[in-house]
């Protein structure tokens, strides 16, 4: 058994890349890592790597993580900018005993010095993005930050390893600095070979409220089914912020499990997402809320 499910239906190309690593008996890390890559270089995607959209200040800053549900293994950087492949060398800061989450500065001096390829990840797209919106912003006296598709991952191969990745430019027009969930630990990723994993996309200030991927897979190991660990976790973490805070932001939700058997939740309507297992070609869906 094999299987790879992403959020969002921009990442249906790189699964399919991933897909031809794990029938051939590929390692879950290089097909993860190859998928998240696509995702990466493809400049018309808006939030993730090249052709990100920018923050505050006109920056590209990216976030990005990866996980080896074998060893536990993490790497993250956050807030790295000018580099192309930020879940690449997240992956390299994963067989890091310490200092294997980087931010900023030291994130770029790592990966200079481990020879990851630099690159402008400013397009001339996103500058005319950046524009529009700041004048939207100054006009109609509105909140800058709109339009976030972070892509994440697990992945399963058929010696029954399993990973999990993220990677995203965060927030449109972010402060400078400002890292969401996506390579934060069990909040925006967690993977156990054990059991499954478990990845999420929104808004990461509240994402992080429920350290959502982590209550998904303890969900899953508990022996429920990534559908209804899914639903589980993001009903609870929509209901407990509604209650307590008088509002959620978005949340959606993956996860496979150590079968290959997968889940979807969200809060919103419109969150797709890929899936191609042994017994399923690469698709695309499109979710409806479940109460
Ligand atoms: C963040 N969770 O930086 C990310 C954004 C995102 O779909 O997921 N967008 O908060």
């Amino acid at each position: 058994m094999w299987g790879i499910i992403a959020t969002w239906r921009m990442a249906v190309e790189g699964i399919s890349e991933a897909s031809h690593i794990l029938e051939n008996n590929g390692d879950a890390g290089d097909a993860i890592e190859t998928a998240i890559q696509a995702v990466e270089d493809f400049e018309y995607y808006k939030s993730v790597g090249y052709g990100g959209l920018p923050n505050e200040e006109m920056e590209v800053e990216l976030d990005a993580a990866y996980m080896d549900g074998d060893t536990l293994d993490i790497g993250a950087v956050a807030a790295i900018k000018d580099f192309a492949n930020p879940v690449s060398i997240a992956r390299r800061l994963s067989r890091e005993r310490v200092n294997c989450m980087l931010v900023g500065e030291g994130a770029e001096k790592f990966a200079h010095k481990e020879g990851f390829e630099r690159k402008n990840m400013l397009t001339s797209r996103a500058k005319i993005h950046y524009k529009n919106r700041l004048k939207e912003v100054q006009q109609q006296d509105i909140k800058p930050y709109s339009g976030h598709d972070t892509v994440g991952m697990v992945c399963l191969d058929t010696k029954g390893k399993m990973t999990s990745a993220t990677s995203t430019s965060g927030l449109f027009m972010k402060k400078k600095g400002r890292v969401g969930d996506s390579p934060i630990c069990g909040s925006g990723f967690y993977v156990d070979s054990q059991v499954g994993g478990a990845s999420a996309t929104g808004l990461g200030e509240d994402l992080m409220k429920g350290c959502i991927s982590y209550e998904i897979v303890r969900l899953m190991k508990e022996g429920m089914h990534p559908q209804e660990a899914c639903e589980k976790a993001v009903n609870e973490l929509d209901k407990k912020l509604k209650a307590r805070r008088g509002k959620a932001g978005d949340l959606s939700l993956i996860a496979m499990n150590n079968k290959g058997e997968w889940g979807v939740a969200t809060n919103i309507e419109g969150f797709s997402f890929a899936v191609a297992t042994a017994s399923q070609p690469p698709i695309v869906y499109l979710t409806k809320v479940v109460d």
